[in-house]
């Protein structure tokens, strides 16, 4: 991934089929190909046309994008978010069959919310009261906690000082293809194929993390 203008889709760090049969390769072509790439062809032709923006990093435009002209800030929340969200969404997922009892993140999820499993019972929840499109997201909040939020579209958390740890996309192309109209079953499925030494490294990161005021401003 560019750093700045030319974006590119940077390739799945795993195979098309590796989260299988959790995740259906098609769903992975079609979502990763297709979806993710025209977010950032998107935002590369706004970009073109606006050479002052060039040099700016993914989050650099995401958290200034509100006070820019309402059709570059309406195409950067958009295709910005879009590509900002499928790529950690991706970089989430792995075939590694990580465990959860991960580093220091596992401490975290039983401290806040009693058991792994009732973290993943909650994180569902949310994740299923998502109308319409969007995400979940387990982030640290401005208070060093962990929580759960959910995300519309192609928003980000990282504009309202979330930092994020792990994501699942619920726009319907995430899971329509093998799960139909069941996003239960997607998100079930999901947790099997969930990266949690990832989660535990973006965790960590997130020790420092100070929203927007971080990345550039
Ligand atoms: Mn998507």
């Amino acid at each position: 991934m560019n750093k700045h203008y030319p974006y590119v889709n940077p390739p799945l760090p795993y195979d098309y089929n590796a989260l299988e049969p959790y995740i259906d390769a098609l769903t992975m072509h079609l979502h990763h190909d297709r979806h993710l790439q025209t977010y950032v062809n998107n935002l590369n032709e706004t970009l073109k046309n606006n050479p002052e923006l060039q040099s700016w990093s993914l989050e650099k435009l995401i958290c200034n994008a509100e006070y820019m002209p309402k059709d570059i800030q309406v195409s950067i929340q958009h295709n910005g978010g879009g590509v900002y969200n499928h790529i950690f969404y991706f970089n989430g997922m792995s075939n590694s069959e990580t465990r959860c009892q991960a580093g220091v993140l596992y401490d975290a999820l039983v401290n806040e919310f009693g058991s792994v499993d009732a973290f993943l019972q909650e994180f569902k929840e949310k994740a299923l009261s998502v109308f319409g499109s969007g995400y979940a997201w387990l982030v640290v909040d401005q208070n060093h906690e962990i929580e759960i939020i959910t995300s519309a579209n192609q928003d980000t958390p990282i504009v309202q000082k979330f930092c994020p740890i792990l994501a699942i996309d619920v726009w319907e192309h995430a899971y329509y293809l093998k799960h139909y109209n069941e996003r239960n079953a997607y998100i079930q499925n999901w947790f099997y194929v969930v990266d949690w030494e990832r989660a535990n490294m973006n965790y960590l990161e997130c020790a420092d993390f100070k929203g927007c005021i971080d990345l550039g401003n």
